[in-house]
């Protein structure tokens, strides 16, 4: 999945300096060209992924990269491990993204097995996101709420179809996923759908004037598991 930025930046305008040629930006913005500047902002996109891998009851497994500790049997210090955990309702299952441990999610068919036993899965691998800088009470994430995680795991509701709700613009916010997820309902080994938030911090730069050079940003849905080998080997002729 991939989302193509491009268009032309929010701008205003800049007192000028005394010396031209002085980078200048104030708290909120970065000069573009002249005494025009483009205001820094963020573009936060929500993806809802009715996953039915094998069937429509799937569970979701949090992989975490761990390092080691040197021993007797990691000598050298370069030896890591991968755990998986079980997110077993609505939640545990509000995730962010984490770098250390190169976490990725794993949507899997308990009850489907492939060549080697393993439950069948496809794995959701993040590309570049990013955590909201507005404030925690700022209207924006009430009414967006679903940017407070990146990953989000609810039973299939066909009345939830939206992950900022109904009605956002000038609301009271408290709609959405927030709102959903209160309940804190199953989400073993049932019809789910996995959420996920993607947000770009958008700096802009002079290259963004006049206008934006596309930016590509998204994520991939990897089988993980779901084949017994490299499914493009031996593709029927
Ligand atoms: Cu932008």
């Amino acid at each position: 999945m991939e989302v193509i930025f491009s268009g032309f930046v929010e701008t205003k305008a800049l007192p000028s300096t005394e010396n031209p040629t002085k980078h200048y930006a104030d708290l909120y913005s970065h000069l573009l060209a002249g005494n025009l500047a483009g205001v820094h902002h963020q573009h936060f996109f929500n993806f809802r992924l009715d996953m039915d891998v094998d069937g429509a009851a799937n569970s979701i497994v949090e992989q975490n990269v761990e390092p080691l500790p040197s021993s007797a049997t990691n000598p050298y210090g370069n030896a890591f491990t991968m755990n998986e955990t079980l997110l077993r309702n609505e939640q545990e299952a509000q995730r962010l993204i984490n770098l250390p441990s190169s976490r990725t999610w794993k949507t899997v068919n308990p009850s489907e097995a492939n060549a080697s036993g393993q439950s069948v899965g496809y794995t959701l691998v993040p590309g570049e996101n990013a955590l909201p800088f507005a404030r925690p009470d700022a209207w924006i994430r009430k009414r967006a709420g679903f940017v407070n995680a990146h990953v989000w795991v609810t039973p299939n509701d066909p009345a939830q179809m939206y992950a900022a709700g109904f009605y956002v613009n000038q609301s009271k916010g408290g709609d959405g996923l927030p709102a959903w997820t209160q309940a804190s309902r199953s989400i073993e080994n049932r019809d789910i759908v996995l959420w996920y938030t993607m947000g770009i911090t958008h700096i802009p730069r002079p290259e963004d004037w006049p206008v934006m050079p596309v930016h590509r940003a998204g994520f991939k849905l990897v089988p993980s598991g779901f084949f017994d080998q490299n499914p493009t080997i031996d593709v029927p002729r």
